[in-house]
Order: C-alpha cells, then structure tokens, then sequence
C-alpha cells in the first residue's frame, strides 16, 4: 500500500499531528455507525430516529430518548478499543517529539480507554452526565445504577439528567480549540468519518500542512475547501496495521 508508507513518512516528518475521527474508527469494535445498513437506528428500531437527539424533543419528553439510550450504552459498554485506536495513543505516548491531538465526533470514549490523553470530545461523550437543574454531575455509574429503578434517570431535586452528549440544537464543544489546532498542525488525519456533519466537518478546512484522509465510502468535499494529499480508502484497522509497520521501518532505518 504506497498510501500507508506515504502516511508514515508524514507522520514521521510532522511534528504537530491533528487526527479528526468519526464513527467509522468504532464499527470494527461493533458499534455500528446511526444511518448506515447496520446502523444503530435501524437495529434498536427507534421511530424517527433523526428527533431522538434533538434537545427540544429530549426536554419536553425524555423517555424516548431513554428507551434508545439503554441499547445504546449496551452496545459501547461492551466494546474495546480498535487497532486505530491503540495506534494512536501510542504515537502520543511513543513520540514525545509531536504533540497529537485527537478532535472525536464519537461519544464512546474507546480513545481515552485506549490510553489517549490529548482528546477533544466535540460532540461530548457517555462518561459524564448532568441534571438539567441543578447542574449536578453524575458518573456512567450512577446514571445506570438510576435507569435501573427508573425509565427516565432524575436527580434528587428532581431535575431530569442529561447525558452530556452534544444534542441536535445544542452548540459543539471547543470548536474554537478545535480550529486553532487545526490551523497550527502539519498533519491533520480525517479517520472514519463522511465529513457531512457540520461544524465538525469544516476543521479540516483549517489545515495548512498534509492532510491525509482514511475511508472506505464516500466522504463529501464540498466543506474541505482544500485538496486531500493522501487518500486511503482501506480499511481502517487493516491500513493502520500497515502504517505502523512502515513506520516502524522508517524509525530503525
Ligand atoms: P458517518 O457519517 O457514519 O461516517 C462514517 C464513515 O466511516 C462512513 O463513510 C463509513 O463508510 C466509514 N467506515 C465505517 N467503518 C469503516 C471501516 N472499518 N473502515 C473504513 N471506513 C469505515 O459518521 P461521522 O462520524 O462522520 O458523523 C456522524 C455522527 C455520528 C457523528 O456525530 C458521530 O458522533 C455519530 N456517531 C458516533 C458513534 C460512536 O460514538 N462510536 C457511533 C455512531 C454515530
């Protein structure tokens, strides 16, 4: 593969890396993407599932929200961190020449349980939790010890608690840092994901040095505004295996 060997020479050379993964870097540790064939929507059988994320929707009525949101925690609970994953959270700690920062729109936390320290949740994630009162903060844990009891989880003010996962309607998380970052690298990597949801899609727009995108189907361009240097439509784990043999060829050499 010319593409793996020409990611790792530009891994090698960049000293500020930006990775930006989407959904596509979760499926082979079987969480399914939303839309897709196997997507989540279809195998939990939600009716419109697009109004299942919306915040309006999820304030008036959360108990839709919870019968979707059990399956859901289900599903990522079980699952382990990918080969990309594990990638790149050693390239982090390996490589204490470059910064890497990964932007996620996921919401499963597989980077940091891979070991990964430098990650900006955008979309956020299932770790944390807050009453939409009081504010309050609660852990996965309690939040599943209050769905045990409860179809929909409350606080003890009574205040119904949110999952602090980025909702439609609702703003993104630290899109400001994530353009900066992206402004200042000189390798930003696209992984797994179609670039259709805006704004995480225009970050990439903001690279200046290579960028290097892996995905297997079709990605939309019309936000990049720039060219790709390096397309790998692989795989994910299978090219990543690659990359990293090629690295490791460049690094005894
Ligand atoms: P997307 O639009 O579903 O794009 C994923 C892309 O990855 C698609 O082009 C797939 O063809 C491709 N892909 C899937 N598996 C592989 C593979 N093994 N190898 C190569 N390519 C593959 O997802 P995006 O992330 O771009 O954006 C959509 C939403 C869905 C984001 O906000 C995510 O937060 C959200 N989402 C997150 C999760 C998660 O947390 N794991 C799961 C499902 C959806």
């Amino acid at each position: 593969m010319g593409e793996a060997k020409a990611l790792a020479k530009a891994i090698a050379d960049a000293r500020r890396i930006v990775a930006l993964t989407g959904a596509g870097i979760s499926t082979s540790a079987g969480i399914p993407d939303f839309r897709g064939p196997n997507g989540i929507y279809r195998t939990l059988k939600v009716r419109d599932p697009e109004g299942i994320f919306d915040i309006r929707r999820f304030m008036a009525d959360p108990s839709e929200f919870y019968r979707f949101h059990r399956g859901l925690l289900e599903i990522m609970e079980k699952a382990e961190p990918t080969k990309a994953h594990r990638f790149l959270a050693e390239l982090e700690k390996a490589r204490k020449d470059k910064t890497v920062t990964i932007i996620t729109q996921n919401v499963d936390g597989l980077h940091q349980r891979a070991g990964s320290e430098n990650v900006i949740e955008i979309h956020g994630g299932i770790a944390k939790n807050f009453c939409t009162i009081c504010g309050r903060g609660f852990s996965l844990k309690e939040l599943k010890d209050l769905m045990a009891t409860q179809d929909v989880p409350r606080c003890g003010c009574s205040g119904v608690i949110k999952p602090d996962i980025v909702f439609f309607g609702e703003a993104v998380k630290d899109l400001d840092v994530c353009f900066e970052e992206a402004s200042r690298c000189d390798l930003m990597l696209v992984i797994g994901s179609s670039l259709n949801v805006t704004p995480a899609a225009l970050i990439p727009s903001y690279a200046r040095g290579t960028l290097a995108v892996v995905n297997l189907g079709e990605i939309n361009r019309v936000y990049l505004g720039r060219p790709i240097d390096i397309m790998a439509e692989f795989p994910i784990d299978q090219f990543f295996s690659q990359v990293e043999q090629a690295l490791a060829d460049i690094y005894v050499d």
